[in-house]
């Protein structure tokens, strides 16, 4: 078991295309089983690859059902995309989200609401996936991830430009008191 470190914006590895896995290893299910539990020890509901300095395409995700009295009942949603590709998608949605790499800040995100994805299963045999919900918006945050996207960046000029001052702001003060 290992937990691993998650970067902070603004490290520019957060920036960062990651690249295709080309077969999906032991290593890589290594990865997949120290990604979970870094997410679950850091209270998220979903992790890509790239915030743990890792520049392959790799999530994990548990997102809770909405109508689920215990929604931190770990494991029950759990899933590992490798490759993940979004084939279709319709509608959209608006959400409050917040990021691991960005935390105590949140801001509303528009996304698409229903998607189609293909990805590869632990075996790396490809499956397709339909999700929509919260489910759905969490694939699109953390396949923006991979190509090097945060939530701030969705938002608009005037949005981003306040929400980085914040951070800024909040970062300076953590400064300070060290
Ligand atoms: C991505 O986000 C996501 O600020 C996963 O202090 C976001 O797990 C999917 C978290 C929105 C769907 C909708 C954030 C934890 C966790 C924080 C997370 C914080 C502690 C974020
Ligand atoms: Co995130």
């Amino acid at each position: 078991m290992a937990f691993l470190d998650i970067l902070k914006y603004p490290d520019p590895f957060l920036k960062t295309m990651a690249e295709p896995v080309s077969e999906v290893t032991d290593e890589i299910r290594t990865l997949i089983r120290d990604m979970t539990e870094t997410m679950y020890h850091a209270r998220g509901i979903g992790l890509a690859a790239t915030q743990v300095g890792v520049g392959k395409r790799v999530v994990v995700l548990d997102v809770p059902d909405p109508d689920d009295e215990d929604r931190r009942e770990r494991g029950k949603n759990l899933i590992a995309l490798i490759n993940p590709v979004i084939k279709a998608e319709h509608g959209t949605t608006k959400y409050e989200e917040g990021c691991l790499s960005v935390p105590g800040f949140t801001a509303d995100v528009t996304r698409s609401e229903v998607i189609t994805v293909e990805t590869l299963d632990l075996e790396g045999r490809p499956v397709d996936i339909n999700a929509d919900g919260l489910f759905a918006i969490a694939i699109q945050h953390e396949i923006d991830h991979l190509n090097g996207i945060l939530f701030i960046d969705r938002l608009s000029k005037l949005k981003r430009d306040i929400i980085k001052r914040k951070i800024r702001k909040a970062l300076e003060a953590e400064e300070r008191a060290l």
